[in-house]
């Protein structure tokens, strides 16, 4: 891709940003890829050194919890040193100039991602699709504590640990394969791109459901699809709008022209 195409391209994104009142970003795990985290799929990707079934399934957790915890913990500890990149940081600019620029005009986040750093980097209008890696909860559906709670423990004293109110195990509060979303994140993920002027598809592979229909609802009614990945997804073939780069590079630029065409710093 040329220069003068890329630049056109970030115009024409710009444009349709401008021009909606309902913008949302559905992103995966590829925007925080510069922030040091491994992805899933792709080289150097999570599932390249585990099987998904024996750590993100409950089938694996019923199995072996302490390895599930252990390649929680991992994560945990990588995530802890990452820091939100000039991608989620631009994100983040986006929901302010949305908030500043008229009371009808919605600006959401949904994400794939457990790490946080979408909220780390400022945005508030945030659904986490597949929870959050800072949450634990007992396994125990009965137990007060199968809510949610902070749990920024690194290691603990016994793995798997165990909920100190009914004995059972504690788990991560993340979504598993073949475990339903939540019910809450699902419905007003799937009403706001189903208003959506545009949505913003970062760093996804776009095969993982039913997260993966967010863009198809928003294309459905109307609005504009635009995707930024370093190679196309799944989801590339329904893009009114590709352009193939880094997050990090990518949509500060985006923004830059978005607030050129709105005259703000
Ligand atoms: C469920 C755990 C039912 C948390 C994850 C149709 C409808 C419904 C379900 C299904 C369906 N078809 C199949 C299913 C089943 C299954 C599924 O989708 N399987 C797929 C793999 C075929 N779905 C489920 O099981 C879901 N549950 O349906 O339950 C149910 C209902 C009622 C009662 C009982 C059961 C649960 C899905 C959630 C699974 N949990 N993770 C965690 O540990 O993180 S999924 C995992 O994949 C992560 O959450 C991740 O976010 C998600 C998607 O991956 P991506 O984010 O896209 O990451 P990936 O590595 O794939 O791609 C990165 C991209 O970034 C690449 O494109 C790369 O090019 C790009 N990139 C890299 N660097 C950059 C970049 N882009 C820009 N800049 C860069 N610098």
């Amino acid at each position: 891709m040329s220069i003068e195409e890329l630049a056109d391209l970030i115009k024409e994104a710009a444009n349709i940003i401008v021009n909606s009142e309902v913008v949302i970003s559905f992103t995966g795990a590829g925007i925080s890829a510069e922030s040091g985290i491994p992805t899933f799929r792709g080289s150097g990707g999570l599932w390249e050194n585990y099987r998904v079934e024996d750590v993100a399934s409950p089938e694996g957790f019923k199995k072996n919890p302490k390895l599930v915890w252990e390649f929680y913990l991992e994560r945990r500890k990588k995530i802890a040193k990452a820091k939100p990149n000039p991608g989620h940081l631009a994100l983040a600019e986006l929901e302010k100039i949305f908030e500043e620029t008229g009371e009808n005009r919605k600006f959401y986040v949904i994400t794939q991602n457990i790490d946080n750093l979408h909220k780390e980097a400022g945005n508030k209008n945030v659904i986490e699709l597949h929870g959050n890696i800072w949450y634990t909860r007992c396994s125990n559906p009965a137990c007060e504590n199968s809510k949610p709670f902070l749990d920024k423990k690194m290691e603990y004293e016994e793995l798997p640990p165990r909920c100190d109110i009914c004995g059972s195990y504690l788990r991560p509060h993340v979504v598993w394969f073949n475990e339903p979303l939540p019910q809450d994140a699902i419905n007003d993920a799937f009403a706001l791109a189903s208003e959506a002027d545009a949505v913003i598809v970062v760093g996804t592979s776009g095969v993982v459901f039913p997260a993966a229909y967010i863009p198809y609802i928003a294309k459905e009614r109307g609005g504009k699809v635009i995707e930024i990945n370093i190679e196309p997804s799944a989801i590339t073939k329904i893009s009114d709008v590709f352009i193939m780069g880094k997050a990090g590079i990518v949509l500060p630029e985006i923004v830059k022209r978005v607030k050129e065409l709105i005259g703000v710093e």
